[in-house]
């Protein structure tokens, strides 16, 4: 890229739009480049209205696109029309507006929870529309899928190459620990937490059997600026771990009871949902790109996630 980047990173305030900009901030900006990181309060890019008022306002060159309506399994089981309208919404105003204000280059997010449920695994790049999505979240994987039909339709007519991430389980500071609407990693820390206050048991839903890739939001973030800047391609690309750092719930359970240090009994709540048992993703074309890009370890991610949220509790999303 040449030139001074002005980016303006929708969904700022979130737990990947954090730890982006800790990257940043921690010396993986560059001379030349600003940042910009917007929360809802900046603008309901639900809007069309509010949306075209902040890209005037900061006229960005280049968009990391993480706004969205995002929640755990049980959240998008009970939501599945709010998921579905919303990210629509939000989506078609951001990618449509920046492509208006001459945008250079646009990345989005999907996750790898889009993907047909019924496939071979594991699941790569070309898998996308290969199929439903499993059930539990048809709402937010159809409106996550339209990004790529949209920026494929936006490149075949105007030539802009918008392009769009596809990661897996994200954890880390500053995520939504919310209970009821989290996902699991944040809401297990949460749960330990409460446990360990009240002398309680730990109550895990689900069998615990599922298979789970995840990846540090850290992480995920080093790997947006490389996508940002030196990734060319349209057609989206899967971070995460390799197939051989897949875990089980139960795998996960351990690792929250070792990082918060709890010691009291650990229930498993059959009667709650699984979802999806496996959603096993390659991450070849990444290592194609990156053979040597290092994930950090999960414990250490975790007990790092851990200790960030028993000294912030008071501040935690939760
Ligand atoms: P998050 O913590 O829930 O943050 C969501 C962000 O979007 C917040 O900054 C929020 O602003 C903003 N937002 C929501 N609705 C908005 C609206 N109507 N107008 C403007 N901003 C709005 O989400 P996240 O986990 O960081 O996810 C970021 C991206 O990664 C999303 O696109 C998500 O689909 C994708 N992703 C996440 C995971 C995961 O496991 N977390 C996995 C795969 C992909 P406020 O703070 O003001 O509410
Ligand atoms: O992160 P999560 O809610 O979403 O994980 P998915 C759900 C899995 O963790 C299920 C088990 O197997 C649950 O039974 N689980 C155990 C728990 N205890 C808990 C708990 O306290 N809270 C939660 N939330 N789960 C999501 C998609 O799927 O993946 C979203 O629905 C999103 O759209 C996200 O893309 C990345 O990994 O199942």
């Amino acid at each position: 890229m040449d030139g001074p980047m002005r980016v303006l990173v929708t969904g700022g305030s979130g737990l990947v739009g954090r730890a982006i900009e800790r990257v940043v901030k921690e010396g993986e900006g560059r001379e030349g480049e600003e940042w910009i990181f917007l929360s809802s309060k900046d603008a309901n890019l639900m809007s069309a209205e509010e949306t075209r008022s902040v890209f005037q306002k900061h006229r960005p060159t280049h968009v990391i696109h993480l706004a969205a309506m995002v929640g755990g399994l049980f959240r998008n089981m009970r939501q599945n029309l709010d998921f579905w309208r919303n990210n629509v919404f939000i989506n078609d105003n951001v990618l449509q507006t920046a492509h208006e204000f001459g945008v250079v280059k646009v990345v989005s997010c999907l996750s790898t929870c889009i993907f047909p449920d019924k496939t071979t695994y594991p699941i790569d790049e070309t898998m996308i529309h290969n199929g439903p999505p499993h059930e539990s979240n048809f709402g937010y994987a159809y409106a996550k899928r339209m990004i790529d039909v949209h920026n494929r339709a936006c490149c075949q007519q105007y030539g802009r190459r918008y392009t769009a991430v596809i990661p897996t389980n994200v954890f880390g500071p500053h995520d939504n620990f919310n209970i009821e609407d989290g996902h699991v990693l944040p809401g297990l820390i949460h749960k330990t937490y409460m446990a360990k206050k009240e002398g309680k048991a730990l109550q895990v839903w689900g069998s615990g059997r599922p298979l789970r890739q995840f990846i540090y939001s850290l992480d995920l973030a080093r790997l947006f600026l490389w996508v940002l800047r030196d990734y060319d391609e349209v057609e989206p690309i899967i971070l995460s771990v390799g197939e051989e750092d897949e875990l089980s719930i139960k795998d996960a359970v351990n690792a929250v009871v070792e990082g918060m240090e709890f010691k009291g009994d650990v229930i498993y709540d059959t009667s709650k949902a699984d979802g999806q048992f496996k959603k096993t993703a390659s991450n070849a074309k990444l290592r194609k790109y990156l053979p040597d890009f290092k994930f950090t370890p999960f414990k250490a991610a975790m007990k790092e996630t851990c200790d960030w949220f028993e000294a912030n509790y008071d501040i935690a999303r939760k």
